[in-house]
């Protein structure tokens, strides 16, 4: 559902705006200047004076109104008025938006405006009349942040939050102005808050020294509007109390919870809740006590509640038991359906495994009707190739959130299922797993950068296009001003757009689908050498290791063909949706291509839709993959007169390395594969390069050193 509604202004000067805003973006001077990233999409730009006029004045309103000043490139001294005034079209941080005025109930929706304002200015974005409301309510950050300063799956240096040593709990000067503008930035997109530790989570941080950090921390994020949460370990009254059990039913460990969360809100009185990973991977939680996910959660609700704060429980549990690893969410958490709390929101994976390049949705979005459900994205590209790999998450997630349940009808998409939009439900919340470390450029890969902006962009707005946040990102985080050091010539407009915006928007667009191509194409899954989850090792089964946890598992592949059975022949997983996708699925005629192998173990003659047989078709869409990041190496190549030296060497650097590592992939796969289907590789395309005993011989080194 588009959230933006309502122009009220007369057609003819409407259009002149329009073409006035986009006049002013088509003169602004290009002027390549080395960068190294830090300014994300917030680069400094030619402005023009501008008066701000605000009666009510708070710190969130200076920063708005500082932001204006420092950001214009409207008109010169045109008047801005600021106003905070209660109207009930607009939701929560919403707000209403005309070419001279900025109007919200809250002083986050003024600074959201604002900063709606500047990009459309940065963009050439027509601005009219129109109100602006955030498809969710809460737009969170998780940092899986350890508190000794290194990162899980991060890929971008250390924490910007935590340390250890001696410094470990001094805020330096340098601290708060990183802290700063990782708020800006934030703020910039609606991100409206943020978990600043792993779910994975140390009991240490509800001790003293780490409140007090986390307070210095709230304090610096507060008035760019960002509220702050923690991720608890279960058993904390246990571990850091005095407390013998971590029972949730036992008045002693109530009692601890109680005190603790109100030590937190002495500190931080608009704290935000707690995260928690709970009876998954190890974690304790409450059926350690033979309690339930909704006895454990409510406890913790109910302390929390006093105070306005909330529980995010994550339903990412599996056991290792016979059941397949894809249903057990769904088994476990909807027969509680019905029991939480109103200030528990159920945080769910968009998948029902684990980040996959390619799952599809996670059955419980919509199943659980009675029950607030709030979705988890993976910013951080734990299996999309890291660092290293280009590839922009916004296709994917546009997927997910368009995705019909079928659970109220036609049209009941992950989107309009988890927004409010068709179930009531007190808190709508969205997070998205953060890709930030101590890189100057935040993220590690340029691109990686663009995730971050993307997620952001959703959150607020749950039915934009891949295609318009890539515009955006590529036009304020390239675009504007270029000093070419060979040629000072000015680069105009319309050329830069031809030469640049369109091919490396459509390398973006192009780019998950080409990393499923390489990686797991065919609704193939967690194929990954052994846990760094970068590489392929489609062979990797050590004797020992939970069965879960290995390739095999996931590819089963075999003589007679590969690929998991989830229909009623095999695990049934297929079941668990709404008709008509378990009959859709359960079919491999009617079943998708992209997810014909999540569902079904095929003969490796099968005859696919495209005519070819299944492995034939296999080995082209590897084959593929490795050519389409060949194309993204031209097109990078051939956008360097429009790029700065820094970052047209990094990107192109990281390119290489990609298009090395998918031809690996595609090498191992095939050759892994082709032991079982003792068919040749179709002769129009390139052959392997890599020796299969090579390829698993290093990565058993590398695992080893
Ligand atoms: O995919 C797994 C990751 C773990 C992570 C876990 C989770 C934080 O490999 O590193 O732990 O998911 O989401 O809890």
């Amino acid at each position: 559902m588009d959230r933006t509604i309502g122009t009220m202004m007369n057609n003819t000067y409407k259009q002149m705006r329009i073409i006035i805003n986009i006049f002013i973006f088509l003169l602004l001077p290009f002027i390549l200047h080395a960068e190294d990233g830090h300014n994300l999409w917030l680069r400094a730009r030619e402005t023009a004076p501008v008066e701000v006029i605000c009666s009510k004045k708070s710190p969130t309103l200076r920063i708005a109104e500082q932001e204006l000043v420092q950001g214009w490139q409207g008109k010169p001294n045109e008047k801005i008025e600021l106003i905070v005034k209660n109207d009930k079209s607009l939701k929560n941080d919403g707000f209403r938006l005309t070419t001279n005025t900025i109007q919200a109930n809250t002083d986050r929706g003024i600074l959201y405006g604002v900063f709606e304002l500047l990009r459309r200015q940065q963009t050439g974005q027509p601005i009219y009349e129109q109100v602006c409301n955030p498809s969710y309510e809460r737009r969170i950050l998780n940092h899986w942040d350890n508190l000794d300063g290194t990162i899980e799956r991060g890929y971008a240096g250390r924490s910007i939050f935590w340390r250890k040593g001696a410094d470990a709990f001094v805020v330096t000067e340098t601290d708060k102005q990183l802290w700063q503008e990782y708020a800006r930035a934030n703020a910039s997109i609606g991100i409206n808050g943020t978990v600043l530790n792993n779910v994975n989570a140390s009991p240490s941080i509800l001790t003293a020294d780490y409140l007090k950090r986390t307070k210095a921390i709230a304090d610096v994020l507060r008035p760019y509007g960002i509220t702050t949460y923690l991720s608890i370990n279960f058993a904390s009254p246990q571990v850091i109390g005095e407390v013998k059990t971590a029972d949730p039913l036992n008045p002693d460990v109530v009692n601890w919870w109680e005190k603790k969360v109100k030590e937190i809100y002495d500190l931080i009185p608009d704290f935000g809740g707690f995260l928690v990973k709970a009876n998954s991977e190890g974690q304790p939680g409450p059926q350690d006590f033979g309690r339930s996910h909704a006895q454990g959660a409510n406890m913790l609700a109910d302390a929390l509640s006093p105070f306005g704060g909330i529980v995010m429980w994550r339903a990412f549990v599996y056991n290792p038991s016979d059941e397949d690893r894809a249903k057990q969410a769904y088994s476990e958490f909807m027969p509680l359906d019905g029991q939480f709390r109103d200030n528990v929101v159920i945080q769910v994976k968009n998948g029902p495994i684990d980040f996959q390049p390619r799952e599809p949705f996670s059955p419980l979005f919509g199943a659980m009707k009675k029950t607030a459900v709030m979705p988890e994205l993976q910013i951080t590209q734990e299996y999309l190739g890291q660092s290293v790999h280009l590839v922009f998450l916004a296709t994917m997630w546009e997927e997910f959130l368009k995705s019909d349940t079928y659970r109220s009808g036609k049209g009941s998409t992950v989107a309009y299922c988890t927004d409010g939009s068709i179930f009531p439900q007190k808190h709508t919340a969205i997070a998205g797993v953060a890709n930030i470390g101590s890189d100057v450029n935040w993220c590690g890969h340029p691109f990686a950068q663009a995730n971050w902006y993307a997620f952001g962009r959703l959150a607020w707005n749950n039915s934009l296009s891949s295609g318009q946040i890539a515009d955006e990102w590529v036009k304020q985080t390239f675009g504007g001003e270029s000093d070419n050091a060979e040629d000072s010539k000015p680069i105009l407009f319309a050329d830069w757009q031809v030469n640049f915006l369109q091919p490396v928007k459509q390398m973006m667009l192009n780019s998950r689908e080409a990393a499923v191509n390489y990686m797991m194409p065919l609704g193939l899954h967690h194929i990954f050498a052994a846990n760094h989850h970068y590489g392929p090792g489609p062979w990797w089964a050590p004797e020992g290791v939970r069965k879960d946890w290995t390739p095999p598992y996931y590819h089963q592949a075999d003589t007679n063909g590969i690929g998991f059975d989830r229909t009623a022949t095999g695990s049934n997983a297929a079941s668990q949706y709404h008709e008509p996708l378990r009959s859709l699925f359960s079919d491999p005629k009617t079943c998708p291509d992209i997810y014909l192998l999540w569902f079904h173990h095929l003969s490796w003659n099968y005859i696919m839709k495209s005519g070819r047989t299944l492995w034939n078709e296999m080995c082209y869409r590897y084959d593929k993959g490795v050519q389409q990041v060949r194309e993204f190496q031209k097109t990078w190549d051939e956008v360097k007169p429009y790029v700065d030296e820094e970052r047209f060497v990094h990107v192109q650097s990281k390119l290489r390395e990609q298009a090395i590592n998918a031809q690996v992939w595609k090498d191992a796969c095939l050759l892994y594969f082709q032991q079982f289907s003792k068919l040749p590789i179709p002769y129009d395309i390139e052959r392997p390069v890599n020796e299969l005993g090579d390829m698993v011989r290093k990565d058993r080194d590398r695992k080893n050193q």
